[in-house]
């Protein structure tokens, strides 16, 4: 009797075992097993809106319902976590990397450790810098140097008949695309506009927190100023509550004008209400464009090596309720 319950137990503890079993052994020995595609996705935070909206669009994009297994790695703002992920992916042997890098420089080590191992690295969002372009698969992302761009053509159009403008700058993190392309955009602006100055420019994280903090510190250095040129949504928000505290004027009817980048439904509420007066959108949907490209490579395809997600712009005399209300994030 005792015998065949502890043939009972060890039985149940089997196929405990067996249940348990994530794809911490072996990726490509999960997918075998479950039929599922394992993709390793290494993120580089939750800093802001736009991150959180890109994070979700990739967890619901790589769901088990849809047949994947997504291995999904925070970084925390930190690119030794992201090259620690990319090597965890690849001693799992996932089917797909797919990585949103923190900044452009420092991959090209473990970009060659993946190219060894045969994995497909699909780099999403910001892009990175490498002399050798066979170390990623593909990338998928916003032309951040044409947002910004499109920003500077508005700022050229609203304030023509000024002399002088002076422009304080907050960015996002250094060493990122998002922020190296929208920094280029207004600085190759300000060296064409003659009249136009840069009288302060400091990162604020793409943070709400740093954004406040930073704006915190130029209300007290400088009495005024034109324009705040802010590199997100959520840096925005910040400087606009420390802007509302001090009583710096701001917005459509007068005082600073504010101009931001992604669009998100809070900043599309902002734009609608003249706290923002321009905001240029930056698409985090792109989970199904990162499935288009696995889709493609499993089918022996070769997708376009670099793409563009269309975007579109927004401000406080032409937006709409409807543009809210059709807002996903
Ligand atoms: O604009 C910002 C985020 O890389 C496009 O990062 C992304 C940027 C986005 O934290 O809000």
């Amino acid at each position: 009797m005792i015998k065949k319950l502890f043939c009972v137990l060890i039985f149940f503890l089997f196929i405990l075992a067996a249940c348990k079993r994530e794809p911490s052994g072996s990726g490509a020995s999960a997918a075998e097993n479950d039929g599922l595609i394992v993709v390793g996705f290494s993120q580089v935070g939750s800093e802001s809106d736009w991150r959180i909206a890109n994070t979700k669009s990739m967890r619901e994009t790589f769901s088990e319902e849809k047949g994947y297994r997504l291995i999904f790695r925070d970084a925390q703002q930190k690119q030794e976590n992201q090259i620690a992920a990319i090597r965890e992916f690849i001693a799992l042997n996932v089917d797909y990397i797919v990585f949103a890098p923190v900044t452009e420089e420092g991959w090209d080590e473990v970009l060659n450790e993946a190219l060894s191992s045969g994995v497909p690295v699909v780099v999403m969002d910001r892009m990175i810098s490498t002399s050798d372009d066979q170390l990623y698969t593909c990338w998928v992302g916003s032309n951040f140097r044409k947002e910004s761009e499109t920003a500077v053509e508005w700022m050229e159009k609203k304030f023509k008949d000024k002399n002088e403008l002076k422009i304080v700058h907050i960015q996002g993190n250094l060493g990122s695309s998002a922020q190296i392309g929208r920094t280029e955009g207004l600085l190759a602006g300000v060296h064409k506009n003659p009249g136009w100055e840069v009288v302060y420019a400091a990162s604020g994280d793409f943070t709400q927190v740093r954004g406040k903090e930073v704006m915190e510190y130029v209300l007290k250095q400088y009495d005024y100023f034109d324009v705040l040129f802010c590199e997100n949504d959520n840096m925005a928000f910040g400087a606009i509550e420390a802007m509302t505290v001090a009583k710096r004027e701001y917005g459509v009817n007068g005082g600073v004008s504010v101009i931001s980048f992604d669009a998100t439904r809070a900043g599309l509420i902002a734009t609608l209400d003249g706290a923002i007066c321009f905001n240029v959108e930056c698409n985090p949907l792109l989970g199904p464009r990162v499935e288009t490209i696995i889709n493609q490579l499993k089918n022996g395809e070769t997708p376009a090596k670099l793409a563009y997600v269309e975007e579109a712009v927004f401000e406080t005399a032409t937006i709409t309720r409807g543009d809210i209300d059709a807002r996903e994030y």
